[in-house]
């Protein structure tokens, strides 16, 4: 009895420990870690589980695939019709092989591995699926072909060149099982896609299964030319929420749990930046970015420095420099896998790196562009939730990065790298292209990541230098360098030669494989045929058209082919490749719609719809009509129009672009609710959009919503970088609606601000003008000011009366205010003035003596002028007691006159004007 209670016992504690064993195993896989493996006692290498994943982190996936697949011959003597068959087939042979949850997940793992190890990373495995699953010989790769069909999203094709498609798909659909989510290849695409995860119902174990799911679908979206379809939202659901982590973590054993629930943490993060970047939602990353900065303690920021840029170079220039640094204490998580760092190289090769020599940091003043675009208000300090915190000053820069050596910068964490390179990638997606002082940023980021002491990371290097020569080719003056290292990096990477600029790793295949897989997960996927895609694409912006359309060809990518045709404006050809690849390929909705867009034919666009749901064919119908070229007889049709975004939003709602069309569409047939919804949609994609903001407090306004409308139009000012007058223009008027003074006056300001240059004295807004000074006019004057004055009196004060002064000319209305303002003020000397310039600006206007408008004026300034001797001539000046505004009044008031009258003699002496003006001097 008592032997069976305890054998119970053990047997209870057992599979507790066996349940947190597996959470440590599949931690230290997404981790890719192996040294949680090892120190953890509990792991015995006999033990299967223990064996496969460390079989994996080896970099031995395609090992540990041939190990499992090839015994049960899946293809062998198989045929299938289409996708759906095979799909069929391969979910119910796969759940029939591998029952258990765990061992499922693992081949999942590995198949998902090997597929990114053959394509993105490799080098490719020696057998290729065909072999390991025993296809047919005489089948000709139709597993493949439909692999890849199954792959394709809404009549995009994924990339039909890729080797072993069916190893992702057996990947995701074995992943689909563990997590018992409905799969995405079934065709009925039903439902929201949004996935939840909630951390205490959801075993560590599919947990883990939902994140490698996230990972496989992000690979698949790689695989297309544009993110469409539920993947993006699945995805995006999965990585969106932290309890994914908290999932795993609680079935960690204590001893582990805080240092890997914070690792997990970080990768979980920048996968989430990653997915945003891949799903085109980069304006989300911030958050994300913020928190793994915070989680590794890396601190950084961006300056000004003096370095030199080539050897040749004589005099140092100023640029900008990242200076950073990664936390100690997470210098000690990160193991570096010390038998597999690269061979040392010397990176000061002199046609392809050139390291700067920097000398004097933080001195440097810092391009004011740069500032103003980051929205920085000059004052000192460093607001860290940026994507580059900028110093100005040195004494901006904390401590421990003053302390730094800008020529021998301490190296940062592998995560620590990856993040900084992640902060790259939103900026430029989220900046606008070529933009000099962009590139400079990326510059500086990029020499961090390159030029740091200790060993080179194969994954971030390589990757460092891939975006360094992308940037070098935005610039006029090194783009030939760019160019000529953006070939030899394709062929680096493509061709196992032994080169010069990246690191080598082991020559045993499977060890370079495994170094090369690092953060794989946390960058953003860099296929083989993207990194030729990228410089056909830099090929064709610089007009080199042949070699753009060589490489197109070459990677079976015929659209591309065809656009750059018919960007040249060769549509024949551009036409002609199109239709050859429909013939070949009936299901390339994408190929359809190019060719509606190149032939402006609504058939096209519709068919393109019909057989593959392809979003953009709908966008194109829209602009169609739009639109409507003028040979089709049509006339601007906006429910159509608005019909087909409808549909086309309806399918992907994370398109930024579509939802602004449809709501600008809205805001333009009266439909305020449609485009309050659409704008509403536009925010929530892009909090910092400020036309988006300012559309939708438009749509407000017209529903008689002027609070909500107040409040956006609050947001669109908060991120207008551009200046944009007419939001601040909506911006007073709403503010004027419900007398929100202050904001009216921030608002009349920054117009004036904005327009002087451009427009001069129109720039001020009269009437507002004068409502304003209406309200402080009848407002006290405290006796004690300034002290006392409220915060609106003394802006108001010193937007009437030191900057106005500065705008107006000749505006007698305005000159009006400023003096009024000045009496209330109590100083009237201040008053006569305003009286003075005006008139001094009038007389001075040549068509004074041809126009009678003019002249009419300049009479009435000088009454106006006279009046104002008269009556403040006589007051208190403004030294004090005894003294006069004015003592001699009188006779300037005279002088004024008659130099007038002087001045008009020849040509008014019988005018209305000039008998005002005898009466004037009569009267004084
Ligand atoms: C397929 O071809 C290879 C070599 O071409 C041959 O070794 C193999 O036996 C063939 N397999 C089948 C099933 O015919
Ligand atoms: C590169 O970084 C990854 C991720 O931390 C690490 O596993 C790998 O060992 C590193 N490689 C080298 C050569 O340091
Ligand atoms: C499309 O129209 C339907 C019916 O009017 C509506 O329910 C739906 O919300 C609209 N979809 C979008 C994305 O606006
Ligand atoms: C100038 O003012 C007089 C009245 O003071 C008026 O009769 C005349 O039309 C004005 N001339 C112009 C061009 O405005
Ligand atoms: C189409 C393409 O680029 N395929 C490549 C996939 O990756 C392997 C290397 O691992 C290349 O050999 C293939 O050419
Ligand atoms: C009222 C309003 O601000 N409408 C704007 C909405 O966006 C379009 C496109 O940017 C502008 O042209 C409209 O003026």
């Amino acid at each position: 009895m008592e032997l069976l209670e305890l054998f119970v016992r053990f047997r209870a504690l057992t599979t507790i420990c066996q349940s947190k064993m597996e959470a440590v195993l599949h931690t230290a896989l997404l981790l890719d870690k192996g040294d949680i493996i090892k120190s953890t006692p509990a792991a015995h290498s006999d033990d299967k589980t223990v064996r496969f994943v460390n079989s994996i982190l080896k970099g031995c996936q395609a090992d540990l695939v041939s190990e499992l697949l090839d015994p049960i011959r899946l293809l062998d003597g198989k045929s299938f019709c289409n996708g759906q068959e095979l799909f069929e087939f391969l979910n119910a042979e796969l759940v029939k092989h591998f029952p258990s949850k765990s061992d499922a997940l693992l081949l999942a793992v590995a198949l998902l591995q090997l597929f990114v190890q053959n394509n993105y990373t490799g080098p490719a495995a020696s057998s290729s699926a065909h072999t390991v699953l025993h296809e047919s010989n005489d089948s000709d790769g139709k597993a493949h072909a439909l692999s890849v069909c199954l792959l394709s999203v809404f009549g995009q094709p994924a990339y039909e060149l890729c080797d072993d498609a069916i190893y992702l798909v057996m990947s995701i659909i074995l992943l689909e099982q563990i997590t018992e989510q409905q799969s995405l290849f079934s065709g009925g695409n039903e439902g929201s896609g949004v996935v939840e995860i909630p951390a205490s119902e959801t075993p560590a174990l599919v947990a883990c299964a939902h994140w490698w799911r996230a990972r496989a679908l992000l690979v698949q979206l790689s695989l297309l030319p544009e993110p469409s379809g539920l993947q993006p939202i699945v995805v995006s659901s999965i990585l969106g929420s932290v309890d994914l982590v908290y999932a795993i973590s609680k079935e960690l054993p204590s001893h582990l749990k805080s240092s890997l629930e914070k690792q997990l943490g970080v990768i979980y993060y920048l996968e989430n930046v990653k997915c945003s970047l891949a799903t085109n939602t980069e304006h989300l990353c911030l958050p994300s970015l913020t928190k793994v900065q915070k989680l590794t303690g890396l601190q950084f920021v961006l300056t000004g420095a003096r370095a030199k840029r080539t050897k040749y170079q004589q005099e140092a220039r100023s640029g900008l420099i990242i200076l950073a640094k990664s936390s100690p204490s997470s210098t000690n998580i990160e193991d570096e896998k010390d038998s597999l760092s690269p061979e040392s190289f010397e990176l000061n090769s002199d046609v392809l790196l050139e390291r700067p020599i920097f000398q004097s940091i933080g001195d440097e003043p810092i391009d004011d562009q740069i500032v103003k675009r980051r929205k920085f208000d000059g004052e000192a300090g460093l607001d860290e939730e940026k994507l580059l915190p900028v110093a100005l000053r040195q004494e901006d820069i904390p401590l421990d990065l003053r302390e730094l050596d800008p020529n021998e910068q301490p190296a940062l964490t592998n995560y620590d790298n990856a993040q900084l390179l992640l902060r790259l990638y939103v900026i430029r997606q989220t900046s606008p292209a070529q933009n000099p002082l962009v590139e400079e940023e990326l510059s500086a980021i990029l020499g961090r990541v390159l030029y740091q002491s200790g060993k080179k990371n194969w994954t971030l290097f390589s990757r460092a230098l891939w975006e360094r020569s992308v940037v070098e080719t935005t610039k006029a003056k090194t783009i030939e360098r760019g160019l000529l290292q953006m070939q030899s990096l394709v062929e680096e990477m493509e061709i196992k030669i032994k080169t010069r600029m990246l690191p080598q790793g082991d020559v045993n295949e499977k060890v370079e494989s495994n170094v090369r897989m690092s953060l794989i997960h946390q960058l953003p996927f860099m296929p083989r045929w993207s990194l030729d895609a990228k410089l056909a694409e830099k090929y064709m912006s610089v007009g080199i058209l042949r070699s753009a359309v060589d490489i197109y060809e070459r990677l079976g990518m015929l659209c591309e082919a065809a656009l750059c045709h018919a960007a040249v404006g060769d549509e024949k050809t551009a036409e002609s490749i199109l239709a050859k690849r429909i013939e070949d390929n009936e299901h390339d909705a994408r190929a359809l719609s190019i060719l509606g867009d190149i032939r402006q034919d609504p058939n096209l666009w519709l068919k393109s719809w019909e057989i593959g749901k392809y979003v953009n064919a709908k966008n194109s119908l829209a602009r169609y009509y739009y639109n409507p070229p003028s040979s089709s007889g049509l006339t601007k049709d906006y429910n159509a129009c608005l019909k087909h975004l409808n549909e086309s939003l309806s399918l992907y709602p994370l398109a930024f672009d579509t939802w602004y069309f449809y709501g600008c569409i809205g805001l333009e047939c009266g439909k305020t609710d449609l485009a309050a919804e659409a704008f509403t949609r536009c925010v929530s994609l892009d909090d910092t959009h400020s036309l988006s903001w300012s559309n939708l407090s438009a749509a407000y306004i017209e529903q008689g919503k002027l609070k909500e409308a107040h409040s956006c139009l609050s947001k669109a000012i908060g991120s207008d970088s551009q200046n944009n007058w007419r939001i601040w223009d909506n911006f007073m008027l709403v503010s004027m609606k419900l007398n929100m003074w202050g904001d009216v006056l921030l608002a009349c300001r920054k117009l004036v601000e904005i327009r002087k240059n451009k427009v001069g004295e129109f720039s001020i807004d009269l009437p507002v003008v004068e409502k304003l000074v209406e309200l402080l006019v009848t407002s006290d004057f405290p006796s004690n000011a300034p002290e006392r004055l409220s915060h609106f009196q003394s802006s108001c004060m010193e937007f009437i009366c030191d900057i106005l002064p500065t705008v107006v000319t000749t505006n007698s209305r305005c000159w009006n205010q400023v003096a009024r303002v000045e009496l209330w003020r109590k100083r009237p000397w201040a008053a006569l003035e305003c009286y003075e310039k005006e008139y001094r600006a009038m007389s001075h206007n040549p068509d004074l003596e041809f126009d009678e408008k003019v002249w009419n004026q300049t009479v009435d300034a000088c009454d106006d002028l006279v009046a104002a001797y008269e009556s403040l001539g006589v007051m208190e000046g403004k030294h004090g007691e005894g003294s006069l505004v004015c003592k001699d009044w009188k006779y300037k008031a005279r002088s004024t006159i008659k130099s007038l009258m002087s001045r008009g003699k020849n040509n008014w002496e019988d005018s209305d004007g000039w008998e005002r003006l005898l009466e004037m001097r009569r009267n004084l």
